[in-house]
């Protein structure tokens, strides 16, 4: 029987490019420190909740000829949050930049994500084991999970397991979340004179976690690769038969990163970018009469197929659903401990629920699919997220879409036929094998992380810059955590949180969807992109994405 395919058995032997500044080796390094931060907003209850950590220098590295020596320490990594490819990388980087500065360092797995730390959970490294992991997508090496670290019983159980194991740094590879647990932690470990570093590393597919110093999250490039190719796979089928429309929903929480990026790889008919609904204050009932219009348009020239890119998190843009959804978590932070709603029929739950919420709200909610309203009770997330992949947007509009077309009919505003199909592709990417591009960038980012420990940080985030280049032009260093932060409301309370990064409708990704889509909707100018190629000539083998290319070369054009 085969253990291995044959391409888990050549990506194993890929070795990841590191930038020059950190190939010299993790024990010839120099850092040069920036100038001091500030958070990006809220500026006084930040630097008040983040005393010790608050305001530190953004940093980089560079080779240098002068050795340096590492004393012998132990170090745990936490996967946390939602599958990225090249998790796995990031933990082999660290590795090996662990046991390159030190053989006798040991490096600790946390189990099942940051509740392996406070529960004690975990397991120690080895060659055998990084070594049957590496260039692998998934986090099956030592699973995730989306406990929140806030409280300081959660705390104390972690400097307790910490101490157990000698373990002087932690790494956490998370999204905006997991790394406001890691800013949280290390502010902590400080306070309490632990004598423990907290290193984050940026991950997520949704790509949302950036800003001036983090140019992307790994896993971004990977997994709307895999989209794209999907999404380019049913545009050509459409385009074959010619009698669906395709209404596809992308992951992406809350940002259009995804989507828009796999517009721009494919360019299907309609793209909806969820910062844009909210920018133009669109209502649900204006979305749904463009893509009418658009099918209509399509059917008057004959074309009763096409494909809809409808972003994840969409709901949460539309005005009326943003405050009703914003209302509907503080009730249902009320309602958690309320035996009465627990213990509730359905039905009466919907009743308790509108009962609880403001007029307006109550009729936005009672004007909903009852399949959407049970998707909007569902438990949040440990961060006080709505579930958005469980609620089913694509269906939603073509219920509502369909319906629409019927009104048109009857007017001899439509006179083509809609019949649709829907499709959510997210999990089908988190865990592809990592592209060439994140297979290096995640390795950089673990062999990073262990160099901002090495040099005493703590509660700063991994940064791998200058990405559009060739990895030897790659820039190392590490930016403060609470660069990134502000206070926003989970829960039901303020707290601090690292800001997520939308989709900017005055950046050059947008502004190239923009640009096009009226000719995209009507004409036919699909793209397919294939599968992911981690051999063959540079050009296909080693593309990042379109969103890094533009948001770069516009980045360059304004210096
Ligand atoms: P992270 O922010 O933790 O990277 O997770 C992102 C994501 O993949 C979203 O795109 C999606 O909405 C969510 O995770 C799904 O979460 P789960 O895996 O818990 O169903």
């Amino acid at each position: 029987m085969k253990e291995l395919s044959s391409l888990q058995i050549e990506r194993l032997k890929y070795q990841p490019k590191l930038p020059s500044s950190l190939a010299g080796g993790i024990n010839n390094l120099e850092m040069v420190e920036g100038s001091k931060t500030e958070c990006v907003k809220d500026a006084e209850q930040i630097k008040e909740l983040f005393a010790n950590n608050y305001g530190k220098p953004i940093v980089t590295f560079k080779s240098t000829g002068n050795k340096t020596v590492c004393e012998k320490r132990n170090v745990g990594v936490i996967l946390s949050g939602g599958q990225a490819p090249g998790g796995h990388n990031v933990i082999a980087g660290l590795y090996d930049a662990l046991k390159q500065a030190n053989p006798e360092n040991k490096l600790y797995g946390f189990l099942g994500g940051p509740s392996g730390i406070i529960e004690g959970e975990y397991i120690e490294f080895t060659d055998e084991k990084i070594n049957a992991y590496r260039n692998t997508g998934g986090f099956d090496i030592i699973g995730s999970g989306r406990t929140k670290l806030e409280t300081e019983e959660q705390f104390q159980k972690a400097l307790k397991v910490c101490k157990n194991l000698g373990v002087t740094g932690v790494v956490i590879i998370g999204g905006d979340d997991s790394n406001t647990n890691a800013a949280l932690l290390a502010e902590w470990f400080v306070k309490n004179n632990a004598g423990i570093q907290v290193i984050g590393c940026p991950k997520t597919i949704d790509g949302d976690l950036k800003n001036d110093q983090i140019e992307i999250s790994f896993g971004f490039d990977t997994a709307t690769k895999t989209y794209a190719e999907l999404v380019g796979n049913i545009l050509r089928d459409a385009n074959s038969a010619k009698k669906y429309w395709h209404f596809v929903k992308l992951m992406g929480r809350s940002a259009t990163h995804v989507g828009l990026e796999v517009a721009l790889q494919t360019q299907p008919n309609i793209t909806l970018i969820s910062e844009e609904v909210e920018e133009k204050k669109m209502s649900l009932k204006q979305i749904v009469d463009y893509m009418a219009d658009v099918v209509a348009k399509r059917a008057a020239n004959g074309k009763n197929f096409g494909i809809a890119l409808i972003p994840e998190g969409l709901i949460e843009f539309i005005p009326e659903f943003k405050a009703m959804i914003a209302n509907l978590n503080d009730t249902l932070a009320v309602l958690e401990n309320d035996t009465e709603y627990k213990a509730a029929e359905e039905n009466a739950k919907f009743e308790i629920i509108k009962g609880k919420l403001n007029s307006e709200d109550a009729a936005v909610f009672s004007s909903l699919p009852v399949m959407i309203k049970q998707q909007l009770l569902m438990d949040r997330d440990p961060h006080g997220n709505v579930q958005v992949s469980k609620i089913e947007t694509e269906k939603l509009l073509i219920e509502m879409v369909s319906a629409k077309l019927s009104l048109m009919k009857k007017t001899g505003a439509f006179n083509g036929k809609f019949s649709a199909q829907c499709h959510f592709f997210g999990y089908e990417g988190r865990c592809a094998f990592p592209s060439n591009f994140d297979a290096d960038y995640c390795y950089s980012l673990g062999y990073n992380a262990f160099a901002l420990m090495k040099f005493g940080l703590t509660g700063y985030l991994s940064s791998v810059k200058n990405l559009s280049s060739p990895a030897s032009q790659w820039i190392a260093g590490g930016v403060p955590l609470t660069m990134m932060m502000n206070m926003e409301k989970r829960h039901g309370e303020f707290k601090p949180v690292i800001k997520k990064a939308l989709v900017d409708l005055n950046g050059p990704v947008f502004k190239m969807l923009e640009k096009n889509r009226e000719v995209w909707a009507l004409e036919d100018k699909y793209i397919f992109p294939g599968s992911i190629q981690y051999f063959g000539p540079s050009c296909v083998a080693d593309i990042t994405t379109e969103t890094l290319k533009l948001e770069n070369s516009a980045k360059l054009a304004a210096v």
